[in-house]
């Protein structure tokens, strides 16, 4: 087995299950060395809590990042999630820029909506600079509603083919050179993901299920690059990712005190089986 050391820039929410404690346990279970930036230091998630504290990490970035090219460490990987200011995408931009090794794999995860809306404190500043930060992306994993934000389309729920080619269109014209399009549903039975590789379009679909919880889009973007950094093909990775939020949702559903993340640790083996 290739071993592999890849970094992840997301925020630490304390409590939540969502981020950095989502990523880091995912990617090592998937036998990645994985090195984390933490972009900011939130008591919770802002999903549903109420008063939480957030602890901007903008200004140590360029520090960080010096010191590991002072240090010569470089990543096969680097994977972003959730960031903290509009000013972190250009410092993410440049990390990428002088920490990538020379077959690097850029996944970025545009975490900022749901549902058709932005998550609380990000604005139309940090929209257009995610859209910056498209290009570099080797892999760019959004949602829906966040596709929709990075290309100024109208966000829809009930949708065809033809919409999510418009959208697909768009975010390779902002430099994405490829695409996971997470939750696209054509029938109000099944749901599934679009994987979009050197311009074709192929769909994984499965059965919708009636519940949903936060923070399975982290836990799908971390799969999928535990999984696609394990040597799986980006069709494959994409399957495997779905099927393990599947699990994780499903583990989740007996609980309905459980709203605020999915419990996938206790069907973490399931994914490891998947890629071994
Ligand atoms: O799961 C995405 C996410 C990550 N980090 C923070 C969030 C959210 C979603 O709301 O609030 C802090």
């Amino acid at each position: 087995m290739s071993y592999k050391k890849i970094l992840t820039i997301q925020d630490i929410s304390c409590v939540g299950q969502c981020s950095l404690t989502v990523a880091l346990p995912i990617l090592s279970a998937c036998g990645l060395e994985t090195a984390v930036l933490p972009s900011a230091v939130l008591s919770t998630h802002t999903a549903g809590f109420s008063g939480y504290t957030f602890r901007d990490l903008t200004e140590d970035m360029p520090k960080i990042k010096d010191h590991w090219k002072k240090e010569g460490i470089t990543f096969e990987a680097i994977y972003t999630g959730y960031l903290g200011s509009t000013q972190q995408i250009s410092y993410v931009a440049d990390i990428m820029n002088e920490t990538a090794s020379e077959s690097c794999v850029k996944i970025i995860d545009p975490a900022m909506a749901d549902n058709g809306k932005l998550y609380p404190g990000f604005d139309d500043n940090f929209v257009q600079a995610m859209k910056t930060l498209c290009s570099k992306a080797d892999y760019l994993v959004p949602n829906i509603s966040e596709a929709c934000f990075l290309t100024d389309v109208p966000y829809e729920t009930k949708y065809d083919r033809a919409y999510i080619d418009t959208l697909l269109k768009k975010l390779t014209d902002l430099g994405a050179k490829n695409i996971i399009l997470t939750g696209v549903s054509y029938t109000d039975e099944t749901t599934g993901v679009v994987i979009f590789e050197n311009n074709q379009y192929s769909y994984y679909e499965h059965k919708k299920l009636s519940n949903s919880c936060h923070g399975t889009g982290d836990i799908y973007a971390s799969a999928f690059t535990g999984a696609f950094m394990r040597g799986k093909s980006a069709f494959d990775a994409a399957k495997i990712a779905a099927d393990y939020v599947v699990e994780c949702i499903n583990a989740t559903a007996e609980e309905e005190n459980h709203w605020y993340g999915a419990k996938f640790e206790p069907v973490i083996s399931k994914l490891i089986d998947a890629i071994n």
